[in-house]
């Protein structure tokens, strides 16, 4: 089957792989394009006019048109699918986690990884608030993992590949998941449905 669309993306990006793990699951066929997302490759001009934003990922589809933001592009490709809860108010839940991932976890947890394990940053480089909330946005996790399997109802949504992206690298950023019993087991239990291997 030919490509439905071009994921451009970086493999060290928790928010290219998100696109990229629903594309997978759903079956849908599509071509990876990889990003340096460190040296300047998404701020072309080329690159540009695909994301004036300058970010990864972007997922252009085969009439041309390009869309941006990690979880924009999931909810486009899994329309219909049953990764969206079809009761409403699970979908609003699925939103509420997700709107939060990028307001409270991405910003601390990935902005973290970016700057320990990649940029090599040494810890008094780091802004200290990026470890206090980001334990605070593993706390938030915690707390709803030790009641309920997933994030949203009794199976995996849109909202836990959302969250699982970066929290399953979140050592990396130097966070310690063995403080978080519930959440490290959904981590295991949601890259094992999507088929995807344990990170390190
Ligand atoms: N909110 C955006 C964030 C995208 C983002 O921060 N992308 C990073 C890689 S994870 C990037 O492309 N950085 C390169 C740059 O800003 O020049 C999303 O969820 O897609």
């Amino acid at each position: 089957m030919s490509e439905v669309f071009t994921l451009y993306g970086s493999s060290s990006s928790g928010n290219s792989l998100k696109p990229k793990w629903v594309a997978e699951r759903l079956g849908i066929p599509f071509r990876w394009i990889e990003v340096d997302t460190f040296n300047g490759e998404t701020r072309t001009p080329d690159f540009l006019k695909l994301n004036p934003a300058g970010q990864a990922p972007v997922a252009v589809l085969a009439d041309g048109r390009a869309l941006a933001q990690s979880n924009a592009i999931t909810l486009h490709l899994a329309e219909r699918s049953d990764l969206i809860p079809s009761d409403a108010f699970a979908r609003a839940k699925m939103f509420e986690w997700m709107f939060w991932e990028q307001y409270s976890h991405e910003p601390t947890i990935a902005v973290r990884i970016a700057r320990k394990y990649y940029l090599k940053q040494i810890d008094a480089e780091l802004d200290p608030s990026l470890l206090i909330k980001g334990n605070a946005a593993l706390g938030r996790l915690e707390l709803q993992l030790g009641e309920t399997p997933y994030l949203v109802g009794e199976a995996i949504s849109l909202a836990d590949i959302a969250l699982v992206a970066y929290t399953r690298v979140a050592h990396r950023g130097g966070f310690d998941l063995d403080a978080y019993p519930a959440v490290r087991d959904w981590v295991r239990r949601i890259e094992a449905e999507l088929n995807i291997q344990p990170a390190d």
